[in-house]
């Protein structure tokens, strides 16, 4: 018998399966748009940054407070710090509160007072006015909380711009913009370096060419290894350049004078430092900025972790690299450095070894001059050596030796003044 073709049509349309599937697809799709719609009104965060002033006044200023490498520095900083973080990580903005960060301990009377900047992520939709005052209020509240240390509140917080947070940061040494967000280290170990990670690290350049790495220590100075000089020290053929690229530099500087330890030893490897005077003042960006020099008295540990960075070749040999590259090595102590399958005695006391046990990672020729640094409990970082010789590179027992920058501290201010 003969059926009309729309009765089957009817019934194809009313197939449960084709249904259920056209409902699931449209609650999907309102789900989705309702989802992005408030993600965008309410989750897009921006971060926010104020800078705060914290009178503390059962604290003496004293010269220890003049450098973040002193023990005193690091401790009352970090005391603020953490005063600040478990008030906010204990309020109604525990989830708005990324961070704060001591940028500078000043003297005030025979008191202190603690520079600081602190980091917030709200919603875009946000009242900016409101946010600051619920930050006020919750800083009011901590007036009972603060331990052992006695604060005068500020009476208002300033709202700054990511630029002016990020240009209190980078006048600190060691202090990298990154380092109020708690996010995971980066993993490294021997791969290339993005702009502003090691904003300190410059290409010593020998008539326009590479020769050795260099740190920035100051607005104007240079330290570096002294035998990077050995078959140059006039410094108007010597240029510095800063950014991750030697052949696209963020910026290039002339030198104005090259300073050599008068006891440089070529045989032994023996005060392999020297600093440089840029011709200009350099102006600190985000990308780049100056270490921190450590006391000479600073301990560092064998065992603790530490990063070498440069444009020195990947294998013994090889050609330097025009990309920035990072390795992380530890600390190896002078006695084990000294062991006969090792240096057998050649690593004297101003030199610092580091390395794997196993090598493969280390600097090598073209890295000389450059970095070795460590961070410190605040996150600041600092410069533990600088890279001098070692057995061809990366190989077992052979770790990199570096002039051990404690042992010069003295000898950098003199030089310096820093
Ligand atoms: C060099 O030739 C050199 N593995 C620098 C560092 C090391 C070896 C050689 C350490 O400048």
């Amino acid at each position: 018998m003969y059926r009309p073709a729309r009765a089957s049509l009817n019934s194809r349309f009313l197939n449960p399966y084709v249904v259920f599937f056209a409902v699931v697809a449209g609650v999907v799709i309102l789900a989705v748009v309702i989802a992005l719609l408030i993600h965008f009104l309410a989750f897009d965060k921006k971060s926010y940054f104020y800078h705060s002033s914290f009178q503390i006044l059962n604290v003496n200023y004293s010269d220890n407070l003049n450098s973040p490498a002193t023990q005193q520095y690091r401790t009352l900083s970090e005391r603020i710090e953490s005063v600040i973080t478990t008030t906010f990580k204990e309020s109604d903005l525990k989830n708005q509160f990324i961070g704060v960060h001591v940028v500078k301990l000043r003297q005030s009377g025979s008191g202190v007072i603690a520079d600081t900047v602190m980091k917030f992520k709200f919603p875009r939709n946000n009242n900016g006015a409101s946010m600051k005052s619920r930050i006020e209020s919750v800083l009011r509240q901590m007036l009972n909380n603060f331990g052992n240390l006695e604060i005068n509140l500020p009476t208002e917080i300033t709202t700054i711009t990511d630029e002016d947070a990020i240009h209190l940061i980078t006048q600190e040494c060691g202090a990298r913009p990154d380092l109020m967000t708690l996010s995971a280290e980066r993993v490294i170990g021997g791969t290339n370096a993005e702009e502003g990670d090691w904003p300190w690290q410059v290409s010593l350049q020998l008539d326009n060419v590479h020769h050795c790495g260099g740190i920035l220590i100051g607005n104007t100075w240079i330290l570096t290894a002294a035998h990077c000089f050995r078959s140059n020290s006039d410094p108007s053929r010597w240029t510095v350049t800063f950014g991750v690229s030697t052949t696209f530099p963020q910026k290039t500087e002339r030198v104005s004078t090259i300073l050599i330890h008068k006891d440089y030893n070529s045989g032994t490897h023996e005060n392999d430092i020297a600093v440089m005077k840029l011709s200009r003042t350099i102006t600190f960006n985000k990308d780049i900025h100056m270490v921190c020099l450590p006391e000479a008295t600073q301990n560092i540990s064998p065992g603790s972790t530490a990063y070498v960075t440069g444009w020195g070749s990947q294998i013994n040999g090889g050609d330097t690299v025009t990309d920035l590259r990072q390795g992380r090595v530890y600390i190896i102590s002078n006695d084990v450095c000294n062991a006969q399958i090792s240096y057998d005695g050649a690593v004297l006391p101003g030199m610092l070894c580091a390395g794997l046990p196993e090598g493969g990672v280390d600097a090598c020729r073209g890295d000389s001059g450059g970095p070795l640094v460590q961070q410190d409990s605040r996150r600041l970082w600092f410069l533990v050596g600088i890279v001098s010789w070692g057995d061809q590179c990366a190989l077992a027992n052979k770790p990199g030796v570096y002039t051990r920058v404690t042992a010069y501290r003295e000898w950098i201010t003199q030089q310096t003044g820093i």
